[in-house]
């Protein structure tokens, strides 16, 4: 079989490499190699230069914090309800510059597992039809469904949010203040959000003075949760930022209050600022559910057309 052969132009003239091949050449400086997926021992790669990696990391992440610097909508958090968010609001509104920040290196927050550390994910009736829309398959129980493993649905979405062309992903970033801003009639308004990669966040104690970042939007929506080291962060920070008088504090668990409370509870808490999932039972002091995610899924539905209706208005 003739291996496929891959035509490359010389990507870094001052590389040995490719000088030596581009003396070779023919023509206008192409050089040609052969790979082969040859998986008896000769296997071939194209050849690549170490700095052309750096720079295609390089080129297009920054390129995007320059693009998103201002961005239309940011979604703190991508857990479930962040997650669900961003997939509502990335299909409905195409034309979105939608920009989710997410400390974690790793995101999907508490729904990779489905509660102490089991893994099937229950999802109680009617919050199945998205599991149906996103075309993840589950066990019917009759009143709820049981997704075979929480990793199965958080996968899924996460594919298919990343997959769409007007939102990003800044994982490992921290959100670690906000932006308020007086609006045109005099009142507090969130108008972004202040960033640090999560390394640096959770060091401002050991080395002074690393300064933070910013993004601008005219609609933050915060999916933070309500445990881990940045749990509740926007409805902690409303409260010493003097947007809020007290915390709620999540109520013991009780899953038939609990679930539509937090969906039915989902709202902009404060002029540019819409709260979606566990957070919201730090701010409004509701129950929490405990191992049942069709709430976050529900809740992050709503807070996206929330964001769309104050968009609109
Ligand atoms: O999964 P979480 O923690 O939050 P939700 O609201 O999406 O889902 C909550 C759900 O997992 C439960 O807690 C279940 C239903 N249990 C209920 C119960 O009763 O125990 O995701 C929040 C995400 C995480 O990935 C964090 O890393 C991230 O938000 N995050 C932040 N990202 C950027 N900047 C921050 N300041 C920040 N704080 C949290």
């Amino acid at each position: 079989m003739t291996p496929p052969v891959a035509t490359f132009s010389s990507p870094l003239d001052e590389s040995p490499l490719l000088q030596a091949k581009k003396n070779g050449a023919q023509g206008n400086g192409k050089v040609t190699y052969d790979v082969l997926e040859d998986y008896d021992g000769g296997y071939r790669f194209a050849p690549i230069e170490e700095a052309q990696v750096s720079r295609a990391m390089i080129k297009r992440y920054f390129t995007t914090m320059y693009e998103r610097a201002v961005s239309d909508v940011v979604i703190i958090g991508a857990g479930s309800a962040g997650l669900s968010c961003a997939y509502h609001l990335g299909k409905s509104r195409p034309d979105l510059k939608i920009t989710i920040i997410e400390a974690g290196v790793a995101p999907g927050g508490g729904a990779w597992l489905g509660g102490q550390l089991m893994t099937p994910m229950v999802v109680r009736k009617p919050a199945d039809r998205f599991l149906t829309e996103l075309g993840i398959p589950f066990e019917d129980e009759g009143n709820f469904v049981v997704v075979k493993h929480a990793a199965l649905f958080t996968s899924t979405i996460l594919s298919r949010v990343l997959s769409m062309p007007n939102v990003v992903l800044m994982n490992a970033t921290a959100v670690e203040d906000l932006i308020i801003r007086k609006d045109h009639t005099g009142a507090d308004r969130v108008a972004g959000v202040v960033t640090n990669w999560t390394l640096v966040a959770l060091n401002h104690d050991t080395q002074s003075c690393m300064d933070p970042n910013v993004i601008t939007a005219p609609i933050i929506v915060s999916a933070t949760g309500h445990d881990g080291p940045m749990g509740a962060f926007s409805a902690k920070r409303m409260v010493s930022a003097g947007l809020l008088k007290e915390l709620g504090n999540m109520r013991c668990l009780d899953m038939n209050r609990a679930e539509p409370a937090i969906v039915n509870g989902t709202r902009e808490v404060a002029p540019g600022l819409i709260m979606t999932g566990m957070e919201l039972s730090e701010h409004d002091g509701s129950n929490r559910m405990g191992p049942t995610f069709g709430a976050m899924m529900a809740s992050g539905i709503k807070a996206a057309k929330e964001a769309i209706r104050a968009l609109e208005s």
